[in-house]
């Protein structure tokens, strides 16, 4: 994609970093079409921070993008940035494909709880089981935002959603504890209402040699917030009252220990979990070659 970018004669930027949204080419007017008060434009606010504070090259950092709401966030990655959308859940065997390619690459996975957990749940394993170099934000929204609603993997027992009469009798598939058994080597949790903290991890996860996942819990104000109430039964249809409640959910992995099973059956675990030097899958994979080429 051309590092070239273009503004809209009535789109006001006030973006740092990126001066194109789909928004704005749709309508010459709007700079993004997530919902107001849907967190996915924070995440990416941040994560073109990241790349300023850091002084990162974008173009050795390919975006690979599965599908959902936050795949729009494809025109607000920064402007020099190698992006490719893939098919639902694939992300990670593009990103193996673009690394075994060119070592030099470290592909940066953009993918939600639904395409990472759900539909795309045998790729993800694999990557942290080969600990390929590369990093995975995965977004958990706690719900299929893009088709309308549904129930995902992640949806907290209890919830109400659009495909689920009553509450969800579903248990929840935990992505950090799914990483850690698959082998990722950096794994961490956190949330929207924590920029600081995600920017952090972010900042670790591009260093680090391996598969890095870092979940981030985000708001969906439109299917997930408005079919549920927080603790004072107001239902959540606003960014505000989703934010809050998100804040309020999260316990650090530290306080966490000291909660059983019944009191975190609703709760967001944050902080790190696993840093750790392991053989990197496309480092070995050279080796490989090396061998194969000396005969
Ligand atoms: C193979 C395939 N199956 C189903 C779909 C329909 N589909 C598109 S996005 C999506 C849900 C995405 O949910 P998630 O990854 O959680 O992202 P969100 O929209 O919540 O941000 C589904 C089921 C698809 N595009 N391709
Ligand atoms: S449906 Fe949910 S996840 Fe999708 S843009 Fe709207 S608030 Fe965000």
């Amino acid at each position: 994609m051309s590092p070239q970018i273009t503004t809209f004669p009535n789109e006001k930027p006030e973006h740092p970093v990126t001066l194109l949204s789909m928004g704005g080419l749709m309508t010459g007017n709007f700079w993004s079409m997530f919902c107001g008060g849907c967190g996915y434009g924070i995440i990416f606010q941040l994560f073109d921070k990241v790349f300023v504070e850091e002084k990162l090259d974008p173009f050795k950092y390919p975006v690979i993008i599965g599908i959902g709401c936050y795949t729009q966030g494809n025109t607000l990655v920064p402007a020099a940035s190698q992006r490719v959308t893939t098919l639902h859940g694939r992300a990670p065997a593009m990103a193996t494909g673009i690394k075994l390619a060119n070592p030099a690459m470290k592909p940066i996975i953009l993918t939600g709880d639904g395409d990472c957990l759900g539909i795309g749940g045998n790729h993800f394993i694999h990557l942290c089981r080969r600990n390929l170099d590369s990093v995975v934000l995965l977004f958990n929204n706690s719900i299929y935002g893009m088709t309308g609603g549904q129930v995902a993997p992640t949806t907290p027992q209890g919830s109400s959603t659009m495909t689920t009469l009553g509450a969800v009798f579903e248990n929840r598939l935990d992505g950090v504890k799914l990483a850690l058994a698959a082998g990722a080597t950096y794994v961490a949790r956190t949330t929207v209402a924590h920029p600081r903290t995600f920017m952090h991890y972010l900042k670790k996860a591009i260093k680090h040699a391996g598969t890095s996942v870092i979940e981030v819990v985000t708001p969906c104000v439109t299917y997930f917030g408005r079919k549920n109430v927080n603790d004072a039964s107001q239902r959540m249809d606003t960014g505000g009252l989703l934010l809050e409640w998100i804040k309020a959910h999260a316990v650090w992995n530290n306080q966490a220990k000291l909660l059983s099973e019944a009191e975190l059956a609703d709760k967001y675990v944050i902080g790190e979990f696993r840093e750790e030097d392991r053989p990197e899958y496309s480092a070995e994979y050279e080796k490989v070659k090396k061998k194969a080429m000396e005969g």
